[in-house]
């Protein structure tokens, strides 16, 4: 694998999640695949889960850390080429990323959607800027319109919780009082199209994902009916995608936060979210703190979907 950005670049999803759980019964076992091996760590936003579980991926495979906070001692980075940099920005992207690039064997970036210009986040600019002038592998930490080490781990979660050969997984909507990027939504619809689940998606009118994204999803306005029989419940706020209202909030109705009214209509379902999440606005307590709450283990299994691209990284470096 010589880079990380969706889930075509993974390969077979069976193979991925049965090296997923190898890994996970003997994380240890890779230790010399990273010895003297550099991961530089490249973070335009803020994380909790990102930032721990893939540094200690790296150093469970024998690895050097670098972590970069851009935004926070490093110099303001121009993006725009063509710009006269008579402003705050003291360093262009252009020479920045080659030179982090030299420091290196493997760059993971986060850098979420701006929200304001929506062919500017899906063309992916900064990504594939690093991907294409830093001389190195490079993977998404969650970028403008994907976020496929978080839909890995969610796979992997499912993989080990199911009872059924065929689950039913529904994301549904939820609300929240700021503008959030799809990429969370889009790229677990994604990864879930790549499956032969019973994959629906249900929000609000208005909330459309790119039909890219949707894909083969069944798309369900009413929640209720799309949360009956579903066996994993996936909540999720996300900005509006459709024109004009890219980027924009279009309702905070908490009359679609997930309760435990809403949990008795599925199969006992078990719920998820890729944290860190609002309670109260997305969900109750009683359901995220439930006994079929598996929020804890989804964002263990971080640390295992980060693993697995780290290692098919490094031994695409030979
Ligand atoms: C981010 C998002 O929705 O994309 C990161 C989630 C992993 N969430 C927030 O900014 C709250
Ligand atoms: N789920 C996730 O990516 O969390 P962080 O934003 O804390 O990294």
């Amino acid at each position: 694998m010589h880079h990380f950005t969706n889930v075509t670049d993974i390969g077979p999803l069976d193979l991925a999640v049965k090296e997923a759980l190898e890994i996970k019964a003997n994380r240890f076992g890779f230790k010399e695949l990273g010895r003297d091996k550099t991961l530089m760590m490249i973070f335009f936003n803020s994380s909790l889960r990102t930032r721990l579980s893939t540094q200690k991926a790296a150093m469970n495979l024998g690895m050097n850390v670098i972590v970069l906070d851009v935004n926070q001692g490093a110099w303001k980075l121009e993006t725009e080429r063509g710009v006269i940099m008579d402003g705050d920005k003291a360093e262009h992207l252009l020479e920045a990323i080659p030179v982090m690039g030299s420091y290196c064997d493997i760059i993971g970036v986060r850098s979420f959607a701006g929200l304001k210009d929506k062919a500017e986040d899906y063309e992916e600019r900064v990504i594939n800027q690093f991907i294409r002038y830093s001389g190195r592998p490079v993977f998404s930490m969650e970028a403008a319109t994907r976020h496929p080490l978080q839909s890995f781990a969610d796979l992997i979660t499912i993989e080990e919780f199911k009872t059924k050969e065929r689950p039913k997984v529904v994301m549904t909507w939820a609300p929240h009082p700021r503008a959030l990027p799809q990429a969370v939504p889009n790229s677990f619809a994604e990864w879930m199209n790549a499956t032969d689940y019973d994959f629906v998606i249900t929000h609000p009118e208005g909330y459309e994902l790119a039909p890219e994204f949707v894909g083969k999803a069944r798309v369900e306005y009413d929640q209720r009916k799309a949360l009956e029989g579903a066996d994993f419940v996936y909540a999720k706020n996300w900005s509006a995608y459709a024109d004009p209202n890219y980027g924009k909030i279009l309702s905070t109705d908490r009359a679609w936060t997930v309760d435990s009214e809403k949990m008795a209509l599925t199969d006992n379902a078990f719920f998820m979210h890729c944290l860190p999440v609002r309670r109260n606005m997305i969900v109750t307590d009683d359901v995220i703190e439930s006994d079929r709450s598996i929020v804890i283990p989804e964002a263990a299994n971080r640390e295992i979907s980060a693993q697995v691209v780290i290692k098919r990284l490094l031994e695409g470096l030979k």
